[in-house]
């Protein structure tokens, strides 16, 4: 009954999509009932830029509303809605425009680098912004500059420190979800698992980077497990991800590191949500034309790096 019922609604979808001129960008984070509706799936930038591409005329995003913002920046001509815009990210709430200037105040002579989880107001506020990517290049790219400060997340501000030998002025932000995943659960993961390559996100704590075989974005994640020679690997992010890793290598077995590393706001959106979000083409997700240009500009610097 359930799985007719599924069906039914995904065939609702697709007539829906026609009518409206839509696209379906769905996060490597997202339930499986999401992603098995997506037109891309991917990370916040991969999707960003498949939205400032697509001839589509209204971009549903199924992600957080960062993720959405930052669509919205890139193509500012399209309609960007979400199924359900309380899908937000705690850690880019960790970190508000007043509290970046006040820092920026503090430390006069720094480049200001933001990760790409933050809001378009912060973001308006960044010299440059970063993914998990591109984080190290990014930084990279100001050798001269006296002094960096990285938001908001204090264990990617750790990562990029380590590879690219800097100090950095960090925040104290951080992911929940990544939190959860601890050095005892890759301990326990790698005993059962003596043959896996381990793969965690570098929003994990530092204990836990230290002991994986690679530290990835979600997008570098998918690239390594098809390309890697390796038949098994724990991967420590949010969950959501192993559903995609499976199709996309149906010859390899993914592990989570921790199973308690679900993120709540990325399993907000439902099938049901995004036939409501059709139907009515909401809830839109703009960000002001002032606030827009400055955002851009963060993420056009960040462009010309990488
Ligand atoms: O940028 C993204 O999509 C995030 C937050 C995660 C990742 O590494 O893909
Ligand atoms: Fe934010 Fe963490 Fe959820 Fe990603 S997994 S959206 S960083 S809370």
């Amino acid at each position: 009954m359930q799985k007719k019922f599924t069906k039914d609604l995904s065939r609702t979808i697709k007539e829906l999509k026609k009518k409206r001129n839509a696209v379906i960008l769905v996060h490597n984070y997202q339930l499986p009932e999401v992603q098995d509706i997506a037109d891309f799936r991917g990370d916040s930038l991969e999707l960003s830029r498949v939205a400032a591409t697509t001839p589509a005329k209204v971009i549903v995003f199924c992600g957080v509303h960062f993720m959405a913002e930052t669509a919205s920046i890139l193509s500012p001509d399209k309609k960007v809605i979400m199924p359900d815009v309380h899908a937000a990210c705690p850690m880019a709430n960790m970190i508000t425009a007043a509290q970046l200037r006040t820092l920026r105040k503090e430390h006069p002579r720094a480049i200001v680098v933001g990760y790409v989880n933050t809001s378009a107001e912060v973001k308006a506020e960044l010299d440059v912004c970063c993914t998990s990517t591109n984080a190290v290049a990014v930084v990279n790219a100001f050798k001269d500059a006296k002094e960096v400060i990285f938001v908001p997340d204090k264990y990617l501000a750790d990562y990029v420190s380590r590879k690219t030998g800097r100090k950095l002025i960090s925040w104290d932000g951080f992911c929940p979800t990544h939190m959860r995943i601890t050095a005892e659960d890759i301990k326990r993961e790698k005993e059962f698992h003596p043959f896996a390559k381990v793969l965690v996100h570098p929003e994990c704590r530092p204990d836990v980077v230290a002991m994986a075989d690679a530290a990835l974005s979600t997008s570098q994640m998918a690239k390594f497990a098809q390309n890697d020679p390796a038949k098994e690997f724990i991967i420590g992010t949010e969950v959501g991800i192993i559903y995609r890793l499976k199709q996309d290598n149906p010859t390899k077995e993914f592990y989570a590191a921790s199973e308690a590393a679900v993120c709540p706001n990325m399993k907000r959106t439902t099938q049901e949500k995004v036939v409501w979000s059709l139907e009515t083409l909401k809830q839109e997700v703009r960000v002001s034309d002032d606030i827009r240009r400055r955002a851009k500009k963060a993420i056009d610097r960040m462009l010309e790096i990488i």
